[in-house]
């Protein structure tokens, strides 16, 4: 399972720039508005550092990261909805995408236009929800005319369908993206059916002028301030910085980076928000022939995460041997790892947890 990110914005924020720094990537990203028409997509291993240690002991042929899909789409502009700018069709490119990643420009530089007229990271975060919102109340109401044709002949199922669909369009009436409301399990069912934009956890992605990136500027607060209200994750970022990077050689990238007093770039930073919003935990497994980074939501029980691998190894599951890393690495791999005794056997109803290298033990 890859996790996938939608990268979404006004017109000229950054957003495939961004792109082409996270996938190493040379999409078209220039100085007008709606440059990006047909989405962009990428993927990429995401960044590891427990692979290398765990390779050291183990000596595998093959390593493969866990992976994560980004899809750059076009801008979206204040009446999208009603055939502005694009119009919002092209949201429906995003539908299938976990999470979005959310480019919001706080950079100040006036040779690159700004849709609005002016920096003002605030409104034009609600400007796209605005957008987001009313392309889901799109969503719903076409499928409430589609099922209430159903519902008249009496179907009883399809009624309440119609009844729970109004329900959350009630919330997008009243400007409430669905990620805030609290879901019973009838509606929870129609946001997934939909894959309803609203619904999806969103990560603000500060695009910061490189000259604000030590002393944030007064709009960029703003943002972060009005990130922070709801509970919202952000991260800053200079996509400036990061196109620049991309270009370096490793030895050359760390100078810089040291000079720009950055250590993190782009793609860990966003990855990380992206683990934590959606609630994510790694584990591995380990043999002479392949080393593999998988990811799972977190409360995943052994069988379903041995599942991921193959579906014969969730259904023949009888145990898991797992090993925490720490132990992996302390006591120099499996073999050490039993000799001390620290190799657990896991049943049914075990939770993997972040950094779990398990042995899968199954019938077939
Ligand atoms: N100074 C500065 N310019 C930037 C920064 N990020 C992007 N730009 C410039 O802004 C322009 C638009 O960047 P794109 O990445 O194409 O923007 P986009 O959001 O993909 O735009 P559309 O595809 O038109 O929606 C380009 O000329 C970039 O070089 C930044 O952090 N600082
Ligand atoms: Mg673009």
């Amino acid at each position: 399972m890859t996790l996938k990110c939608g990268i979404i914005g006004l017109p000229n924020t950054g957003k495939s720039t961004l792109f082409n720094a996270l996938t190493a990537s040379s999409a078209e990203a220039s100085n007008y508005p709606f440059c990006t028409i047909e989405p962009n997509v990428g993927m990429v291993s995401i960044p590891d550092g427990r692979l290398s240690q765990i390779a050291n002991i183990i000596h595998t042929k093959k390593i493969v990261p866990a992976s994560i899909e980004f899809v750059d789409i076009a801008g979206l502009v204040r009446n999208a909805h009603a055939g502005e700018g694009l119009g919002n069709q092209f949201l429906a490119n995003i539908l299938e995408m976990d999470t979005l990643a959310h480019v919001v420009r706080c950079f100040d530089e006036s040779d690159v236009v700004h849709v609005e007229g002016e920096i003002d990271p605030v409104r034009d975060i609600e400007i796209v929800e605005t957008e987001i919102l009313l392309k889901d109340m799109e969503l719903l109401e076409r499928r409430i005319t589609r099922v209430r044709k159903t519902a008249k002949s009496g179907d009883a199922l399809a009624r309440k369908d119609v009844a729970v669909s109004e329900s959350l369009l009630d919330h997008l009436n009243n400007g409430r993206q669905i990620r805030f409301v609290e879901l019973d399990t009838a509606q929870q069912a129609v946001v997934d059916d939909m894959k309803l934009l609203s619904a999806k956890p969103v990560i603000y992605v500060l695009n910061v002028g490189e000259d604000h990136f030590a002393i944030p500027s007064d709009y960029e607060l703003k943002a972060i301030d009005f990130a922070k209200k709801r509970g919202s994750s952000f991260v800053r970022i200079s996509t400036k910085i990061e196109a620049e990077l991309i270009g370096l050689t490793p030895e050359d990238r760390q100078m810089f980076m040291k000079e720009m007093e950055l250590t993190e770039t782009a793609l860990p930073a966003l990855i990380h928000e992206v683990y934590k919003t959606l609630h994510i935990v790694n584990f591995f497994t380990a043999n002479e022939n392949e080393l593999h980074a998988w990811h799972v939501p977190q409360g995943t029980k052994a069988p379903q995460a041995a599942g991921k691998i193959h579906t014969d190894f969730e259904r023949g599951f009888i145990r898991a041997e797992v090993i925490s890393f720490e132990d992996y690495i302390t006591f120099n791999g499996e073999h050490g790892a039993k000799e001390h005794g620290v190799m657990r056997l896991e049943g049914k109803e075990y939770a993997v947890r972040e950094g779990d290298i398990i042995f899968f033990r199954f019938n077939v």
